[in-house]
């Protein structure tokens, strides 16, 4: 299969195929036997830093079900100690000394993703050598804000209050970190590229904290300039996902990327109607879906992939990421679900 051909990167530029293509955010992860298996062995950062484990639980979904891409095991805080960062998993990201001042800030160094993060590109080669040609593979890195919700607040929060005041208390510093932050994943994501992702992902899951005004004069611009970085590089679809953000959705659709990724309090037939008929969608079934009987699941992913019949392409997946306690039986049935009605609709169409 030539390059970019799979079903998920012609979807990606808003070429339909004959149906839906389907993956799972966190489609690795704890609600699999055989992923909690492996991690009674080894720590979590362990795993990401060796590429054959990251590459195996990368692959471990991959056999289970009939996915239409890959994600590289990893996470969105992996390449910040190559910027001079001290992160843990506990079992969410803790930043040993948070990010407060201009001073921090300007201690920091741009990422250099071959000496920060070798392993990454290694796991990428790894995985994209197993993999069926026809099925891609998506290597992300977390948006500026989001990764600078981290830093400063110091670890996960409900409203991100500290770092929200950071953006007031110093304007010209977190700007000067944003700034940094999008140079740095510009750079890792164009070498993940290179070293065999198909698709790249943004991961903006804390966007939804920000005000409309904030987000377009602090945010977007960031946001734009990193994936026109990109582009003079290499030439890859880039989904960007933009996590509660209903009010944020006219300015996220300007940012230049190829995908908006949308969580379940977004219907997909209105955010088309509200962004235009040539927006390409990815979402949204709410992974709270997976736990209702199988009728009533059937029934919700049907209605995520008629609404998404108005966008000019649409990727099925979760609103956000799929639940630890998940039974992979539904998701088993989902899949084939996704498949099946998809079919159905798009021959029709
Ligand atoms: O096994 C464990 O105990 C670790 C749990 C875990 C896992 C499986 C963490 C810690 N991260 C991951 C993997 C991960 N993280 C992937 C793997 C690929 C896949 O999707 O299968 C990806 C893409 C991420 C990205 C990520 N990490 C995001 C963005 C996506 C999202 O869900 O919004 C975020 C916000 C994080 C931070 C993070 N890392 C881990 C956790 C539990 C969290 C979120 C919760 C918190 O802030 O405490």
């Amino acid at each position: 299969m030539p390059d970019g051909d799979t079903l998920f990167e012609r979807a990606c530029l808003g070429k339909r195929g004959a149906r839906a293509p389907v993956w799972i955010m966190r489609q690795a992860g704890r609600y699999l036997p055989e992923y909690r298996k492996l991690r009674a062995t080894v720590s979590f950062a362990t795993a990401i830093r060796t590429p054959s484990i990251a590459a195996q639980l990368t692959l471990q979904p991959m056999e289970r079900f009939p996915l239409d891409a890959a994600i590289l095991f990893s996470d969105i805080m992996t390449p910040l100690e190559g910027m001079g960062i001290e992160v843990e998993f506990a079992p969410g990201p803790v930043i040993r000394h948070p990010i407060r001042t201009p001073r921090d800030v300007d201690a920091l160094r741009r990422l250099d993703p071959e000496e920060g993060t070798p392993f990454v590109l290694e796991a990428l080669r790894l995985v994209r050598g197993e993999l069926a040609p026809e099925r891609a593979l998506i290597g992300f890195a977390g948006a500026p804000f989001t990764l600078l919700c981290y830093l400063v607040e110091g670890r996960g929060s409900r409203d991100f209050m500290e770092a929200l005041s950071f953006l007031r208390r110093e304007p010209e510093a977190a700007s000067a970190l944003l700034d940094l932050l999008g140079a740095s994943m510009a750079r890792y994501l164009t070498a993940q590229a290179e070293a065999g992702a198909d698709v790249l992902m943004l991961f903006d899951s804390w966007v939804g904290v920000l005000d409309p005004n904030t987000y377009r004069r602090f945010v977007a611009p960031v946001l734009e300039r990193l994936i026109a970085r990109i582009r003079t590089r290499v030439d890859r679809p880039v989904i960007y996902f933009a996590h509660r953000a209903a009010t944020l959705l006219d300015t996220a659709s300007r940012i230049g990327a190829d995908v908006l990724g949308l969580d379940w309090t977004v219907p997909l037939d209105q955010a088309t109607d509200r962004l235009g008929p040539e927006t390409v969608v990815q979402g949204n079934l709410a992974p709270a879906a997976l736990f209702a009987p199988r009728a009533a699941l059937g029934e919700e992913i049907d209605a995520v992939l008629v609404a998404g019949q108005r966008a000019a392409a649409h990727i099925f997946n979760l609103g956000h990421g799929i639940h630890r306690t998940t039974d992979p039986d539904q998701v088993a049935f989902l899949v084939d679900r996704v498949r099946e009605t998809s079919r159905r609709l798009y021959a029709r169409a």
